[in-house]
């Protein structure tokens, strides 16, 4: 198995944090609300080697799970950021020891922690891809399709993907959004590659209801219960064919391991951001997959900095499942990196130069920030 292995530490006199508001091209509904415009916070390394970037991936409101972007914001502004900047020289694996007495804040030291890796790796010249174990130079590219107004929406929304060539459908579903617009997208497209994902909607009371969606052969059933509720999770897991699929219940390598023991997660998501970095995701993907448990790279509506990285993270051996790392113009009209992911056969791209590999472009950034703040050691 690979070990992320050295790379450089990184000098920093400081670090400068933007809050980014980019339109989506069309709204986003989960079974906890609609959005319209990404709200996401941007980092960047300032110091004597290369600046490094990264993004943390809360959402406005702590409705996906408890981190929202001001108290991201916060939390980096009043101790994260000031921790890191007292150590003065980091290497990537220090950010999380150096951050772990701060309970939590999975996303925002996700963050700090890729702005760290990116300026290291973009020094040493070793894309972040390689830097953790990728060997593939492009990935499957899915696609995730919040709820829409009716069966009929979703399967002219799904056929428009399709059209664009992604390899696997995932659905949002939610209480009463769930067996018909499932159904519809099966008899509508036949036998493609379809999973569902309920962000937590249900209680183990819904069992026979979730047990309706085995006759669709879905690759999996997403989230269906509470981040906490692994033992009804694994109860769960007997009562439906549908493999269960963990996503918010899985914030460490350990409670990966504690999921698959239980019998709670026969797959599983990984998200960098609610992991707490990169490197924690790769112990992730180490864990699964010494278990035989297949992973995929989920998504959190990143711009072309964390889709870079996602990119690169999905190229890693384990991850056996198509993931929701799709291309940029599925949520943005302008992306804030000069080449914006793209979808060629059904595929993006994984980045091969230093660091993440991609460049931010300094006019599409500004042009979204809306809040921007420096803070040096
Ligand atoms: O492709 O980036 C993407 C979006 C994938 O559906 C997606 N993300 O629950 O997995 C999720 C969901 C999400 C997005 C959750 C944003 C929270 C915030």
């Amino acid at each position: 198995m690979h070990t992320p292995g050295e790379s450089p530490s990184v000098a920093l006199d400081g670090l400068e944090l933007r809050v980014l508001h980019l339109p989506l091209v069309s709204p986003f509904t989960t079974s906890f609300g609609t959005e319209t415009v990404r709200e996401v916070i941007v980092l960047r390394t300032l110091g004597s080697g290369a600046d490094g970037w990264g993004e943390i991936v809360t959402q406005n409101a702590p409705l996906y799970s408890s981190e929202y972007t001001q108290g991201a914001w916060d939390v980096t502004v009043r101790w994260l950021a000031p921790a890191l900047l007292a150590a003065g020289t980091v290497s990537p694996p220090d950010v999380a020891r150096i951050l772990a007495p701060f309970v939590g804040h999975r996303m925002a030291k996700a963050g700090l922690e890729l702005a760290v890796l990116d300026a290291s790796l973009r020094t040493a010249g070793v894309s972040l891809a390689r830097h953790l174990g990728a060997v593939r130079e492009r990935v499957p590219s899915g696609v995730s399709v919040g709820i829409q107004a009716d069966p009929a929406a979703l399967v002219a929304a799904v056929g428009g993907y399709l059209a664009q060539g992604y390899e696997r459908i995932k659905i949002k579903i939610a209480p009463g959004r769930d067996v018909a617009p499932t159904r519809a997208v099966r008899e509508a497209f036949g036998d493609i590659p379809l999973q569902v994902d309920a962000n937590s909607a249900y209680t183990l009371a819904d069992a026979a209801l979730l047990a309706e969606l085995d006759r669709f052969d879905l690759l999996l059933l997403e989230q269906p219960l509470a981040e906490d509720d692994l033992v009804d999770h694994a109860q769960l897991a007997r009562l439906v064919r549908t493999p269960v699929c963990l996503d918010e219940s899985i914030t460490s390598a350990k409670a990966a391991a504690d999921a698959i023991d239980l019998g709670a997660a026969a797959i599983v998501n990984i998200k960098a951001g609610r992991v707490g970095g990169y490197l924690e995701a790769v112990r992730v993907h180490d864990v699964c997959r010494a278990a035989g448990v297949p992973v995929w790279c989920g998504g959190m509506l990143e711009t072309g900095i964390g889709r870079a990285a996602n990119a690169a993270l999905a190229a890693l051996p384990g991850f056996t499942l198509t993931g929701d790392v799709s291309a940029s113009d599925r949520f943005y009209h302008r992306d804030i990196v000069t080449e914006p992911m793209t979808l060629t056969d059904g595929h993006v791209r994984v980045p091969s130069g230093p660091g993440i590999g991609v460049e931010v472009d300094e006019a599409a950034i500004d042009a979204v920030t809306v809040a921007r703040e420096v803070i040096r050691r």
